[in-house]
């Protein structure tokens, strides 16, 4: 260091360098504490359960709901056990069947012969996951097929955000709210009133899909597409809009029917979904369904774990902390501001650039070569969404090659390439809204039993 850059250094550290400024709109910090939570699991239980049916008409008799050995604790000890933070339980579905005792329908647990008519699934599962140490949150279907006053806009809206402040009040805290927009064309809700109830009763509840906290990604395969922005247009308004994407673990199938083990996705399938939604930028819901005993099917679960801990493998060892760092530019020179702050994730700490650079470059280079294939990436994206495009290059020899590309980065972005051997790795961010920042980069070598992208 020369005398210069050590005296601009002291000064700079002694009066401090400013952050970038936000670059609006940024996440509310629910949604960043739920974007850090990557995977939920979505449950779908419910009258359907017991018909092998996916949309039951609203006509079954209660008498058919009857699980023999309601056990939501194997559920949320699954679920933390796979690497989900949330579990999402249906609460009421399209055919109007409500899983705990409400006073506002008969059509309700109340009327089953389970536990002789004094069961609460959503008791109990909510229960089960505070134990587990994971949140809980419900989909509530706002198309009804059972109830009549679905026929009455005004009837129907009193009688949804019954069953809401039911849900939202004996429940304790509730993670996230799914409203599902399916089965619902033409029918005129109230949504605002159901939004003011959920801020009043949960201020810190998420609401997802017809909401206005979290958007549905837009298909039901896990897939984010490449580029995915987070501040969307909602309302004629630009907001932060982060994407969720959900999927069965049985191809196509929401509930268990009893012949569906075979469309159990596979280990790559699963693979391939994880990294084309939180490697995307995007969270998780997978839905894995309980059977009619109240149990999730032990093949769904061996292929839940089987997944987690191929993903806990590969992503074990992260090579970039033996490297050392360096940057294209460093915000005011400030070490709080230099490449090293990528090295842990979600620590608030973060590289930045000076506000006149749009473009940047983060070296890391290995006292011998390494072997990876895997590159994690994050932005702050406390401070705003900003990369458009990206590059990953190694060295090669004396020369830079070119191992892989990317448009957005967003929270997360993970790039699964060919098996790469080399002493040095740049990541390049080739055009951005405003000065990069990014949060964390990590560098691994994927497990044997990971996908394997050939040359
Ligand atoms: C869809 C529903 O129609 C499916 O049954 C399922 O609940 C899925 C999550 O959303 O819109």
């Amino acid at each position: 260091m020369n005398l210069f850059v050590l005296i601009s250094y002291m000064t700079i550290n002694m009066f401090g360098v400013t952050p970038p400024a936000p670059l609006y709109p940024i996440p509310t910090p629910q949604q960043l504490v739920w974007q850090q939570q990557e995977m939920g699991m979505f449950c779908h239980f419910g009258i359907n359960t017991f018909h092998n049916e996916e949309w039951t008409d609203g006509t079954k008799s209660p008498e058919s709901f009857n699980p023999t050995d309601f056990n939501p604790q194997q559920w949320a000890e699954v679920a933390k056990k796979a690497g989900m933070h949330y579990l999402i339980l249906t609460a009421k579905h399209h055919d109007g069947f409500v899983l705990y005792p409400t006073k506002h329908t008969d059509y309700c647990v109340r009327l089953s012969p389970w536990q002789n008519g004094q069961g609460d699934v959503v008791k109990g599962v909510s229960e089960a996951c505070k134990k587990a140490g994971i949140y809980f949150g419900f989909y509530l279907s706002p198309w009804d097929r059972h109830e009549s006053r679905y026929n009455d806009n005004a009837a129907y809206d009193i009688y949804f955000k019954n069953l809401l402040r039911e849900l939202l009040t004996n429940y304790g805290p509730i993670f996230e709210v799914w409203f599902d927009g399916a089965g619902t064309k033409g029918h005129v809700y109230d949504w605002d009133g159901y939004y003011q109830l959920i801020r009043e009763l949960q201020p810190n509840a998420l609401i997802a899909i017809c909401g206005p906290d979290i958007r549905w990604v837009g298909n039901e395969d896990g897939l984010a597409p490449e580029t995915l922005w987070n501040v969307q247009e909602r309302d004629g308004k630009k907001v932060w809009w982060p994407a969720e994407c959900d999927v069965p673990i049985r191809k196509g199938q929401w509930f268990y029917h009893t012949d569906g083990e075979k469309k159990l996705l596979s280990l790559n399938q699963l693979l391939k979904i994880y990294y084309h939604s939180v490697g995307r930028g995007a969270v998780l819901l997978l839905n894995v369904s309980p059977d009619r005993s109240g149990h999730l099917p032990q093949s769904d679960v061996n292929r839940l774990l089987e997944w987690h801990s191929v993903l806990e493998e590969t992503f074990e060892t992260n090579l970039a902390k033996q490297a050392g760092w360096s940057a294209s530019n460093i915000r005011g020179n400030a070490r709080e501001f230099s490449p090293e702050m990528c090295s842990d994730e979600n620590d608030g700490k973060y590289w930045a650039t000076d506000d006149t650079f749009s473009t940047g470059y983060i070296t890391l280079k290995f006292t011998s070569p390494i072997v990876f294939d895997r590159v994690v990436i994050k932005e702050q994206i406390a401070l705003g969404q900003r990369v458009e495009e990206h590059t990953i290059w190694i060295k090669d020899k004396t020369d830079w090659k070119k191992v892989s590309s990317g448009t957005t980065i967003g929270y997360k972005r993970i790039h699964y390439i060919p098996e790469q051997k080399t002493d040095e790795i740049k990541i390049e961010i080739n055009k951005a809204l405003a000065c990069p920042t990014l949060d964390f980069v990590g560098i691994y070598c994927s497990s044997p039993r990971d996908l394997k992208v050939s040359k």
